[in-house]
This record gives C-alpha cells, sequence and structure tokens, in this order.
C-alpha cells in the first residue's frame, strides 16, 4: 500500500524513518532507549523540548501524557507515533503553537474537544488508530493543511470537517466510509484526497468543485457510475484512480481507453436514456441447425433445405425483459459452421455476449464436440462467458448430453440445456426466456447511451450488407450529422470497436482510415490466405504480388485493390504474419505455415553451455492447447528473427549483437512452451520473452491456466521444479532444493535467476550498477581487454532500464517520462556554469529498449518554474541515476545501430542535466517521507515528484504534442514513448503491394503502379 506524500517539517527530522514492517526507528536510538523503561515520560524529555521546540517520543510503550505536556505552551512539533495512546489528554489544548502533531499507531478512538484550541495546527496526523468520531472542534483547525486518517475506523464523515478550508492532503483510505457529503466540494484547497478502501457507492457531484485536484484514489470502493460534473476535475492533468470498483458499463472499457474517453462519454450524458441491447453468438459445427434457430427464434418460417451460410451473418431480435417492462434488442451473429472459419472467427468471440452451442444429437454427433465449442468460448472469453445448450431435430431424436458433466467441467459458464425443433417449434419458447434472462444479466444491460449516440451508431450499422466497410470520414460525418463533437466521436468509435460493433483501429497510421462494418468481409480475406496453396507450399512466404490472385479471383464479388495493404496490415495487427523484405518483389511470412520441420540450430536444449555464458530455462505448461501460440509469438519477436522458425518453435537472436542474447523457444507437446535463453548475461532478453509469452496468454486466450516450471539441470533428468514454490523456499530462507526423479541437489538461488523476485530493490541496483560503471571506466583498457565485461554490464544496465521504465509506469504512462535538464543553449559559457534557474531547458527523451536518447524537437524553456522543479528533484535525482546506464549501453551498441554523435550528444545532455542538478533549490515544499519505498520501488517522494513533472510537462505542453514523441506497446507489453524513427518499429505503416494484374489494354506500359497509402481511389 503506498502512503500518501505526507509533508514533513526539513532538517533533522528526516532521517526519522518507518521500517518496511511498518515500526518506526528513531534517530540515534541507542541513546534512548535502552536506558529508559518503556512508557516513562522525564522532566529531561520536557526541558529538552523545551530547548529544541519539538518532542519526539515514539514507539516507546507510552499509554499516556503527563500532565506537564500543558506546560510546553511553545512548542512546535509533537511526535508521538507508535506508542499505546487511548487519549490525548485535554491538556494537549495548550499547545497553542503546535505546527505539527503526530499521534500515528496508537490507539486512539477520538480526540478531546479541546484539540480545536490547535489554532497553528497545520499538520495532523491520526492514521492508523480506531477513531470513530471526530468532535466538532475539529473544525476549529483553521490552519490545518494536512489532515491523514488512514486506516481509522470513521463511517461517517463530521460536517465540521468541511470548514476546514486550508486543507490541502486528506487521507481517508481504509476507514468504513459508507458515503462522502456534498459538502467535500467546499474543501476546494484540496490537492489530494485519498478515499480508497472504503464503501463508498457513490461520488457526490460537488467532487467537481474541487479544481486544485493533482490526486484522487478511489480504489476498493462499491462505486458504479460518476457524476457528470467530475469532467471539471478531469480535464486537468490529474492522477485518478478507482481499481476494483464495481463500475457499469461503459466505464471499464472507456477508463481502460483514458479520462479523455471517460469525459467525452460523461459530457454527452445529458440526455441519455437506457439502453437495453445483449449480443447473442451462435456456434456450432456445419449443418447442425443454428441459422434455422435464429429464424425460429424470429418467428420465421422453417426451411427444409437450407443454403449453409458462408462466413457470419448478423441479423436483430427482440425479445421481453424478463422484469421490466421494455425490450431488449438483440443482435444475433451466426458463424457459419465450416471448417475454414476456425481460425478467424474466434476473433469475434467477445466478451459480455450470451453464446449459444448448437448441435444436433443425430448419429455420429458426439458430445465432445459441444465440449470442444465450450472450450474454444472459455479459451478466448474467459470465466466470465455464458452458455447456452441447444440440441435440435428434438422431434426425431433424444438429446443424450451429459449436462451435469460439462456444468462440473466449464463451472459457471453454462446457462441451461433446451431440446428444440426448428420444424415444429418445439422448446423455442422458453430458448427465448431463457435467453431474456440471460441478456438481461449482461452488464452492459441498462447502460445510459445519449440518443444522439445511438442514432449516429444505428444509422452507421445499418449500411453493413452494402457495405462492407466505410472510410472513418465517412464515420466522422455520420456521427457531425447527429450532432456528436470531435471527443465524442473518437469515444464512440472506440466504444464500437470494444464492443465488437466495428473494426477500428484509430491509433495506428494506416489502419486509422477505415472502419470495417461487416467483420466478415475482412475474415474471409485472412482466411483465403491462409488456405492459399502457393503460399502454404513455400512455407508461409507470402509475396505480395499474390494477393491479386487471392483476393480478386477466388472472391465472386472481389476486393478493391486500394485494400489490399489495409488487409495484410491488420493480418500484422492480429499477429498473423510479418514483413520479410519491401524491395521490388516484397515478401511477408505467415506465421501458422511455416514448416513442420525444424531447421538446424546454432544450439539446442541438450547442446552443453559455451564458457562465457549463462543460460536460463522454464517451462510453460498449459491446462489446454493454445492453439497459435508459438505463430503469435513468432510474429511478436520478428525483429529478433534469424530466419529459423518452425511449426512447433522459433529461434531468436535480440536484434542488438553486443547483448549476444539468444533464446529458444519450442513447444514439446501441446501443452508445454519450452524457453531457454543464452547470454554472457541472459536476464533481459529472458524477462523480455517471459513477458511476451504471460501478455499473449493473457490476451489471447483469457481463459487459459499456465504455470510455470523449472526443469531439472540434470542431463535427462525429467525432473522440474515449480517456480512458486522455489520462490516461497527462497522467501523462507530455505537455499537447497532436492530433484525427485535424480536425487539430484541444488542451489534454490541458481536455479532461479532471471526472475525479478531475485532481483535487488531497484535503487540498490542501480547503485552498484553505476558504481561498477565508474569502476569501468577508470580503467579503460579493461574494457577494451575484457569484451564480454562490457556485454554483461550493458545488458544488465538494459535489464535495469527496462525496469526503470515498468516501475516509472506505475505511476504515469500518459506523457514520457525520461527527460534531462539543461541551461538554455544561447547563453554563454559562462552563463551556463553560473546557472541561475530562471531559465531551464528541458528536453524529453526517446525511451525505446536500448537506444534511449534525447530528443531536440520536445524542448521546453521553463522560465520562472523554481518552485516545480523543486518539486521535481527527488525524481531528477532518481533519473540522473538511471541515466547514467544509458552511457555503457549506448557505447556497447554505437556503431552497431547508433551512430557516434548520438553518443556525444547523451554524453553532453548529462553533463548539463548534473550541473542544472547541484544548482537546483533545496526542496522548497516539505520534503516527504523519502525512506519509504513503495511496493512498486519508487520511493514516496520519487513517485510525488515524478506526478509533479507530469503536471509539470501537461503545463508546458496543453496540445500534448511532445515534439512529435508517441506511445507504443512493445511486445513484452511495455508502454513507451518514442521518436518518429523508432515508432516505424512499432508501427510501420501501410506494405506495399505491387499490383500484377493480367496484362491488359495499355494497363502495363509504365509498369506496375505500386499500391499503397496515397494511391488508394
Ligand atoms: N427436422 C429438422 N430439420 C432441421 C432442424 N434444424 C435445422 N434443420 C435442417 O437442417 C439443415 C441445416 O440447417 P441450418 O440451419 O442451415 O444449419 P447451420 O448450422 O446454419 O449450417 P451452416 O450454416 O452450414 O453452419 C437445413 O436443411 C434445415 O432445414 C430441426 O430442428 N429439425
Ligand atoms: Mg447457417
Ligand atoms: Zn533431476
Ligand atoms: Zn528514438
Amino acid at each position: 500500500m503506498r502512503k500518501p506524500t505526507g509533508g514533513r517539517t526539513s532538517g533533522d527530522d528526516r532521517d526519522w524513518q518507518r521500517i518496511p514492517d511498518g515500526s518506526t526507528v528513531l534517530p540515534g536510538a541507542a541513546q534512548w532507549s535502552p536506558v529508559r523503561p518503556p512508557g516513562v515520560f522525564s522532566l529531561d524529555d520536557i526541558e529538552r523540548a523545551r530547548r529544541d521546540g519539538y518532542l519526539r517520543f515514539s514507539g516507546s510503550g507510552l499509554t499516556s501524557l503527563p500532565a506537564e505536556i500543558s506546560q510546553l505552551g511553545d512548542l512546535g512539533r509533537l511526535y508521538l507515533v507508535h506508542n499505546e495512546l487511548v487519549v490525548l489528554p485535554p491538556g494537549i489544548g495548550h499547545l497553542v503553537n503546535l505546527t505539527e502533531l503526530d499521534v500515528r499507531s496508537n490507539r486512539l478512538n477520538t480526540l478531546p474537544a479541546e484539540i480545536g484550541r490547535l489554532s497553528s495546527l497545520e499538520e495532523l496526523y491520526l492514521d492508523d488508530n480506531a477513531i470513530t468520531t471526530l468532535p466538532v472542534e475539529i473544525g476549529d483547525l483553521g490552519e490545518l493543511r494536512n489532515l491523514d486518517l488512514e486506516g481509522n475506523k470513521l463511517r461517517k464523515l463530521p460536517p465540521a470537517l468541511f470548514k476546514l478550508r486550508k486543507l490541502e492532503q486528506l487521507d481517508l483510505r481504509n476507514n468504513g466510509l459508507t458515503e462522502l457529503p456534498g459538502e467535500i466540494g467546499r474543501l476546494t484547497n484540496l490537492r489530494r484526497l485519498y478515499l480508497s478502501h472504503n464503501a463508498l457507492s457513490e461520488i457526490p457531484p460537488e467532487i467537481g468543485q474541487l479544481t486544485r485536484l493533482e490526486k484522487l484514489e478511489l480504489d476498493h470502493n462499491h462505486i458504479s457510475a460518476l457524476p457528470r460534473e467530475i469532467i471539471q476535475i478531469l480535464t486537468r492533468p490529474i492522477t485518478f484512480t478507482m481499481e476494483n470498483n464495481p463500475l457499469q458499463e461503459p466505464y471499464p472499457d472507456l477508463i481502460a481507453r483514458g479520462w479523455t474517453a471517460v469525459s467525452a462519454y460523461l459530457k454527452s450524458l445529458e440526455d441519455a436514456i437506457p439502453q437495453y441491447e445483449a449480443k447473442v453468438l451462435v456456434v456450432g459445427e456445419g449443418n447442425v441447425g443454428k441459422t434455422s434457430l435464429i429464424a425460429s427464434l424470429r418467428s420465421e418460417s422453417f426451411v427444409a433445405n437450407r443454403d449453409t451460410t458462408h462466413g457470419l451473418e448478423i441479423q436483430p431480435l427482440t425479445l421481453q425483459h424478463p422484469d421490466l417492462e421494455v425490450k431488449i434488442t438483440v443482435r444475433t451473429w451466426d458463424f457459419g459452421g465450416q471448417e475454414v472459419y476456425r481460425i478467424t472467427h474466434p476473433f469475434f468471440f467477445s466478451r459480455r455476449a450470451l453464446y449459444i452451442v448448437v448441435w444436433n444429437p443425430r448419429d455420429g454427433q458426439e458430445q465432445n464436440e459441444v465440449e470442444a465449442w465450450l472450450q474454444r468460448i472459455r479459451l478466448r472469453v474467459g470465466l466470465e462467458a455464458r452458455a447456452v445448450i441447444v440440441s435440435t431435430h428434438g422431434d426425431e431424436r433424444h438429446a443424450e448430453i451429459d449436462y451435469e458433466h460439462l456444468k462440473r467441467t466449464f463451472p459457471g459458464m453454462l446457462a441451461g440445456h433446451f431440446t428444440i425443433d426448428n420444424r415444429s417449434g418445439r422448446g423455442i419458447d422458453s430458448l427465448r426466456e431463457a435467453m431474456a434472462r440471460e441478456s438481461a444479466a449482461l452488464p452492459q444491460m441498462g447502460r445510459m447511451l445519449s440518443p444522439r449516440w445511438i442514432s449516429a451508431r444505428d444509422e452507421i450499422l445499418s449500411q453493413y450488407r452494402e457495405r462492407p466497410q466505410i472510410s472513418f470520414d465517412q464515420f466522422v460525418e455520420t456521427c457531425r450529422y447527429h450532432g456528436l463533437d470531435t471527443d465524442e466521436i473518437s469515444t464512440l468509435s472506440e466504444l464500437m470497436h470494444d464492443l465488437g460493433h466495428i473494426i477500428h483501429y484509430g491509433d495506428y497510421e494506416g489502419l486509422r482510415d477505415i472502419v470495417v462494418l461487416n467483420p466478415e468481409w475482412l475474415t474471409k480475406a485472412i482466411g483465403f490466405v491462409l488456405e492459399d496453396g502457393p503460399t502454404r507450399s513455400s512455407a508461409g512466404v507470402l509475396a505480395h504480388r499474390r494477393l491479386y490472385e487471392i483476393w480478386n479471383e477466388k472472391m465472386p464479388e472481389g476486393y478493391e485493390t486500394r485494400h489490399y495493404p489495409y488487409f495484410l496490415r491488420l493480418m500484422e495487427q492480429f499477429d498473423i504474419c510479418y514483413r520479410l523484405s519491401e524491395g521490388p518483389d516484397p515478401l511477408s511470412l505467415v506465421a501458422q505455415l511455416v514448416p513442420h520441420a525444424r531447421p538446424r540450430l546454432p544450439w539446442s536444449f541438450d547442446t552443453p553451455l559455451f564458457p562465457g555464458l549463462r543460460r536460463i530455462r522454464v517451462v510453460c505448461k498449459l491446462n489446454e492447447p493454445a492453439l497459435g501460440l508459438v505463430s503469435w509469438l513468432t510474429v511478436r519477436h520478428h525483429p529478433s528473427s534469424v530466419g529459423m522458425h518452425w511449426r512447433r518453435g522459433v529461434f531468436l537472436r535480440n536484434p542488438i549483437s553486443a547483448y549476444a542474447s539468444e533464446a529458444l523457444i519450442e513447444l514439446d507437446s501441446d501443452r508445454r512452451l519450452l524457453i531457454e535463453v543464452r547470454a554472457p548475461s541472459p536476464d533481459m532478453f529472458f524477462n523480455v520473452i517471459i513477458d511476451s509469452v504471460q501478455l499473449l496468454l493473457h490476451l489471447r486466450w483469457p481463459g487459459l491456466h499456465y504455470s510455470l516450471v523449472i526443469p531439472c539441470p540434470t542431463a535427462g533428468c525429467t525432473g522440474e521444479f515449480p517456480l512458486d514454490n522455489l520462490l516461497r523456499r527462497r522467501r523462507n530462507q530455505r537455499s537447497r532444493r532436492d530433484c525427485m526423479e535424480c536425487d539430484g541437489e541444488f542451489d534454490i538461488a541458481e536455479l532461479l535467476t532471471g526472475f525479478s523476485a531475485v532481483e535487488p530493490e531497484l535503487h540498490s541496483a542501480i547503485n552498484r550498477l553505476v558504481y561498477r560503471i565508474d569502476d569501468m571506466s577508470q580503467a579503460v583498457e579493461k574494457i577494451e581487454a575484457g569484451v564480454d565485461r562490457i556485454e554483461v554490464l550493458a545488458t544488465e544496465s538494459t535489464h535495469f532500464l527496462r525496469r526503470v521504465i515498468k516501475t516509472l509506469s506505475t505511476e504515469v504512462t500518459d506523457c514520457p517520462r525520461i527527460f534531462t535538464l539543461a541551461p538554455p543553449p544561447r547563453a554563454s559559457v559562462l552563463d551556463r556554469l553560473r546557472l541561475t534557474t530562471d531559465l531551464v531547458l528541458l528536453t524529453l527523451w526517446c525511451e525505446h529498449p536500448g537506444e534511449w536518447h534525447p530528443w531536440h524537437e520536445a524542448s521546453y524553456e521553463l522560465r520562472q518554474e523554481k518552485e516545480w522543479l523543486g518539486h521535481i528533484s527527488p525524481y531528477i535525482d532518481f533519473l540522473l541515476k538511471a541515466l547514467r546506464l544509458v552511457v555503457p549501453v549506448t557505447a556497447a551498441v554505437a556503431g552497431v545501430v547508433l551512430p557516434k554523435p548520438d553518443l556525444d550528444d547523451i554524453n553532453a545532455e548529462l553533463q548539463l542535466m548534473k550541473v542544472v542538478a547541484e544548482r537546483l533549490p533545496a526542496q522548497v515544499d516539505r520534503p516527504e517521507r523519502e525512506s519509504e519505498v513503495t511496493e512498486n520501488n519508487l520511493t514516496m517522494a520519487e513517485g510525488a515528484a515524478l506526478r509533479a513533472f507530469r503536471a509539470l510537462l501537461f503545463r508546458q505542453d496543453p496540445s500534448q504534442h511532445f515534439g512529435g514523441l508517441r506511445r507504443v506497446q512493445a511486445p513484452s507489453g511495455e508502454f513507451l514513448w518514442v521518436c518518429p524513427r523508432h515508432y516505424q518499429e512499432y508501427d510501420p505503416g501501410l506494405p506495399t503491394v505491387l499490383d500484377l494484374r493480367p496484362m491488359s489494354g495499355n494497363h502495363d506500359l509504365h509498369g506496375p503502379p505500386e499500391l499503397s497509402p496515397g494511391s488508394s481511389h
């Protein structure tokens, strides 16, 4: 649990610290505690307090305060942390000069009325007590700026609290608050409001009046919706968290998209009406009666010899809501059951939908087909999926299905089993009722939506039959016609994409121009590539010039050539293929079609380790086969490809050769993925790979369970150690572990290399690396002699920089986080050294792994920002250290990928930053409890400083252009801000497709026209 940024006066209190177990340590504890019997307060103490202006009596088992306390009328600060106090004596009211009172971690259940006399009090720490009520006199503390009530037993907030107009920070976490009164809106000076871990079910609209808020924490409450008025604070650079709340639709998706989306939605709610809509997906083998079932549900007449469904049909259906006097509008998705659609259809299995698994219990139809469909659904959708089983041909055959067994296999997922007959209509009514009941329980039921949004959406969707896709311009035009503004339009498109109504990737160049209305239009195109004979026989290598043949000749209605680059790009987006070469005859690799045979590899799992290398090996055990896992990994990691891939595996080499890191990933059975990394220092590459495996499993198969085990190092031994067991043993200080199979005894720390838990705490890790860098740079010849040392150091540094990014991402992801400060370039050399911090140049950096560099387009002149730089200084110190790691990395990489000037640039920036940092004002604000390291590795002070930096940056760059730095997601999941040059590695734009239509007329006189972004229409 993170502590808020509590203020504490500077000076000798700063070394006072709270150690991680929550107890407290006093500076120079030796001279205090041993000689003193616990709980005794001596006259010496009083004397000393008079002299020093403060009294500290912490962690000493004190049960009451002596009467003498009231004689300390001049006392400025009183620290009574971690004692056994049950009450504060009324005499406390005499301490009228007290500015800070800290009674954390005692047993108080209320405060005396006399507290109200402490008219100078600015900071009051009452966290971790048992306070149930506060006296009205609390409202008299007119100077109070910081009130900490975390971890008490408040159920209600006293009205007097809202008289504290100067309050800047209010911490109410971990109380039993059930209600937040509207009066909170009076505390207009609040900057930080902490309300996590309470029982709040609503946020009052008055929250919108807190326009100075920088941080609002609402995690772990019972909040289901947000008031419209919150827009006023959302439009500011605020850190707002509300994880673990039962938020209604569409908040979860919107929040995942960002607060701008939430604001746009809230703004539109003015005239909103509840929506009763559901999505029903009908799946099953071919020819079992799916289409006939939908017809029956729609009360259409039975068709004896119905045609097979090609791809996907979407039909509306209305159902009566079981409890309300409203109709539910259902969109039924009828999936053609033929084999060819198996790969692409699961892309459209959405969450928050009802599934109908149809089967025909005729001879030869097996129950396990039903089971296989349920499994596909669960893999793709996860545990929240709901499914109904329907047996057709009920008039002819009795459905023999072991429903109880299925219920046990898919706990919580099944919503009933129905036998129907499409010819006679038997059973249809009760199925309809069950569908209405299940639909009514879907989370999006009753979602509020503006009628303007509804009519825009409906008009767009109604076109799907005539036009499988429209341009985003057309989408925008329709929305504008219905009165939506720009923010609303992008939010609506995101919402529709998330709900599976359309396919639209607004964040990607090349993909953002097309809005797909009929998903089948797309899946068929992809299916044709996957089935293409020549591509299959050339081991998955797809020559782009084949696309005309694939897409135009096979499809009766054809695809327009201008869409070819889009389809290909989307296949990349779906991790189906990647570009092998662009040149005159561009090629892509379709990873699902690579050969079965394993090529010759530089090494395999049983090759002995070369000297100077270490290895990390792990097995990822899946509870169900994950079809396509290896091919998806092959695509994701294609920058590391060395052309060695096969159906069951891939061999990778980190593109930065200085890291000398190689990996072998291979399925040795349907459910076992082996991963081994070999390198002088394998941790970084290993972590990148294991993170990407976990991310893919999580994204593509949310319903899949997996565990990680470490295979026994003995050659030929089949023993393995579950990872969590090893981690637990290590926590329990056990150092060795026996193998059950070969009786070998192994060092647990050695088995666990590469796992983050062994990693030292971030700060000490950085310090150690920086020390080693200094050590090395003092003996340059050492580097030249021992090449492997720089490899190790470079890899380890990169690994830690990746940890740094991950750590920073726990605080801030919506802007670049790495920067340097420099005196303005115009200043003379002398002026630059004699820097006054009135004018400082802030330059953001590109965060591309292994190649961090300053991005001078993103430079800001900070004028008169002394105070802010003071706020940020703890983070600047942290950054300076982290950035020093960049130098050896870059040095190792220089010449390989980076031009040397970049290295000079980096060095120059760092030198200047050091100059600036040394001249920064000491913290002008109260310092933080800086010794507290939070679980995510940043100290309190650094976290707060990072947020302050964000606020500063947003003020400097309100349009959030950041000099063209853009956010991308690395294959292993973390968000990075990168420069335009590196951006292309994440979003390569549209591929080139050559149009080799058969020659006709004068068409080919000037060679084939190129089809790329500009040449459409
Ligand atoms: N007697 C009888 N015939 C049915 C029933 N349901 C479907 N049929 C017939 O079975 C055949 C297949 O039905 P469809 O509804 O087209 O099956 P489908 O599952 O949509 O097939 P695909 O689209 O190819 O996946 C049609 O000829 C229907 O008339 C039923 O309950 N009883
Ligand atoms: Mg059908
Ligand atoms: Zn063994
Ligand atoms: Zn870059």
